[in-house]
């Protein structure tokens, strides 16, 4: 029997995963695309319902050469890399995988705050390279956490994790921006909003949890940074566009600020030759906020879900866009 769906699965997805997918259609499945497969990749989007992966490269050329996509499902809760005016004008649906991966994403955060303060690598690289030979005296001591007042610039699902934890763990004040007060917050955590500058006057930690967009675009730039303790560290766990990186730099080198833990970069990977690998005051991690076996596991089957429910079942669980999109059989 020849299945009427065609879909096209890059990355990340598990045995039973794709053969969920096959049950109910042709699967194309791309482990990666690079320049080797790339037309055999292009061929087989040209012809598929669904797109469905972690890091898709989609833009609006590659759309115009796929014109029976209806739904695109990808493994992550950032979609900047994805064309999302151009997939409205079409009415392609774009799902992604919020929740289940906010506890995750906010461990990931405090990991950084801990080894920034504590100054983890370097101390354990210490004690790696023998250079352990006598007591530790105050040129290898950190900075507390409890108590510390944390600044949480976006305070969304992650961000108001990232607080529950600092708050409720470490006794942290929390202060917060947000488009609109965060009730829950103000009342459980005793959190306060603030305008971002006097946030980053005030903070002892700025933790960044913003999604990337053209108004967070360097949100974090000079200016910014120079609002900053000297005394105080970075986070970020959004996106690597979110800040100036050569401003960041410049002020991790004069003293502007402390130290910076960093999981995302403007380029990435990161190239080994940035001064950011290489600096004492900079915990660096490879992009892992949701890396778990664990969450990477529940945001795939969220996203095959996603891909599923939309071709044939009752819809979405979790849409960008769903105001745009039309069940194709009531388009026609
Ligand atoms: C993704 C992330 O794995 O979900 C996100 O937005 O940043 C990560 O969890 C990454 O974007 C690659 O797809």
């Amino acid at each position: 029997q020849t299945k009427s769906w065609r879909i096209v699965a890059v990355r990340r997805l598990s045995e039973a995963q794709l053969e969920a997918l096959s049950e109910v259609a042709e699967v194309d499945y791309f482990e990666d695309v690079d320049e080797s497969n790339r037309a055999d990749f292009m061929a087989a989007l040209s012809r598929a319902h669904g797109l469905i992966g972690g890091k898709l490269e989609l833009n609006e050329a590659m759309l115009a050469e796929a014109p029976a996509l209806q739904v695109v499902s990808t493994i992550s809760v950032g979609y900047d890399h994805l064309p999302l005016k151009a997939l409205n004008q079409r009415r392609i649906l774009l799902c992604n995988t919020p929740d289940v991966l906010t506890e995750t994403t906010a461990d990931t955060a405090f990991m950084l705050i801990m080894a920034t303060q504590r100054r983890l690598v370097e101390l354990s690289n210490l004690v790696r390279d023998g250079g352990w030979r006598t007591h530790i005296g105050p040129e290898y001591f950190g900075i507390d956490v409890h108590g510390k007042t944390l600044g949480i610039v976006g305070a969304g699902r992650i961000g108001a994790a990232i607080a529950r934890r600092g708050a409720l763990g470490f006794g942290m004040p929390i202060l917060y921006t947000a488009a609109s007060s965060k009730p829950a917050l103000e009342q459980q955590l005793g959190a306060k909003r603030r305008e971002l500058n006097d946030l980053l006057a005030e903070a002892d930690i700025v933790c960044l949890s913003v999604p990337y967009n053209s108004d967070t675009h360097h949100l974090i730039d000079a200016d910014a940074l120079a609002r900053m303790k000297t005394t105080a560290a970075l986070i970020n766990i959004a996106r690597g566009k979110v800040v100036d990186e050569p401003a960041l730099i410049e002020a991790l080198h004069s003293g502007g600020i402390r130290a910076a833990g960093l999981d995302v970069f403007v380029e990435e990977p990161l190239p080994p030759d940035s001064p950011l690998a290489a600096m004492d005051n900079v915990v660096t991690t490879p992009h892992i906020g949701s890396a778990t076996h664990e969450t990477r596991e529940a945001m795939a089957q969220l996203a095959v879900d996603n891909l599923l429910g939309t071709l044939i079942g009752s819809g979405p669980l979790t849409a960008v866009n769903e105001h745009v999109w039309r069940r194709a059989d009531a388009i026609e």
